[in-house]
């Protein structure tokens, strides 16, 4: 009977370790996400280039996790952490390839660069 109880006592002891133990990984995954910084936004463009063009120009900023523009909406969706990276320095990198957005204008000579089929109607 002693044993017994023993027994039951140690795999309690176990079972709460374990449960502990996936709780902390849990709200690690948490902390993890609520760090990145998600945003939505206008990119004006035109076609699958334009896309490759638009979503590459943020993938070398440190800090941007996911970019995702859709060519038919021309909706810009992201998600970066915020200590690492600004949607400023997003749009701007945008702006730099070629594309507007509401807030950022590319210069007009790298809008003049881009391929004709990519020369989409610019935002007044
Ligand atoms: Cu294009």
């Amino acid at each position: 009977m002693k044993l017994n109880t023993l027994l039951m006592l140690i795999a309690c002891t176990l079972f709460s370790f374990s449960a502990n133990a996936q709780e902390t990984a849990q709200e690690n995954l948490e902390v993890k996400k609520t760090e990145l910084k998600k945003d939505t936004f206008n990119v004006y463009g035109n076609c699958g280039m334009c896309e490759r063009r638009i979503e590459g120009s943020t993938k070398k900023i440190e800090g941007v996790d996911m970019a995702d523009w859709d060519m038919s909406t021309w909706i810009m969706v992201v998600s970066y952490d915020p200590n690492l990276a600004s949607l400023d320095d997003i749009k701007q990198k945008i702006a730099d390839a070629g594309y507007d957005s509401e807030t950022h204008r590319a210069k007009d000579e790298i809008y003049n660069m881009l391929p004709g089929c990519c020369k989409y109607k610019r935002p007044e």
